[in-house]
């Protein structure tokens, strides 16, 4: 798998606060056509637990952390979001998992489709063959 994609964001803050501004085809990588956000996660949650077949996505931990497992079928790499300084991009045919939210996390999620539940891959055998073909 090639190295996990984290894009960083320029902060136009001031002595004011933080101000992070993302725009489609800018610095975000494609059309955003879907914004979702998940928070009050409760301890010891886990998301995800499947992959998009076409859908794109950039993850961002607005506020708190958690952790992301990327798997290609190949490798699985893990990464902490802890900052709305950076995304995480979210390649198509990539199984995600989530863990370890913190309490006060707010994971927003920009994506590069609408909501279709037909993109999903919710098993992970039928993602290990799909993703070898
Ligand atoms: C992903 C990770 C990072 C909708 O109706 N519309 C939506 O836009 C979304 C995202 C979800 N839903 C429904 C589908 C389920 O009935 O909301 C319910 C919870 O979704 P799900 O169990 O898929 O949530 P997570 O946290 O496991 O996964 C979500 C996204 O679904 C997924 O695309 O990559 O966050």
């Amino acid at each position: 798998m090639k190295d996990l994609k984290l894009v960083n964001f320029k902060s136009l803050g001031d002595e004011r606060g933080g101000l992070i501004s993302l725009e489609g085809n800018r610095n975000i990588p494609f059309d955003i056509k879907r914004v979702y956000y998940i928070y009050d996660t409760e301890a010891g949650v886990s998301r995800g637990f499947h992959a998009h077949r076409d859908l794109k996505q950039i993850a961002v931990c607005v506020k708190g952390s958690c952790k992301f497992i990327i798997d290609d079928g190949d490798v699985r790499q893990e990464v902490l979001l802890d900052s709305p300084l950076k995304g995480l991009l979210i390649e198509s045919m990539q199984w995600r998992e989530m863990h370890d939210f913190s309490s006060d996390c707010v994971l927003m999620v920009l994506a590069s489709e609408l909501y279709d539940e037909a993109d999903y891959i919710r098993d992970y055998d039928t993602f290990l063959s799909e993703a070898s073909k």
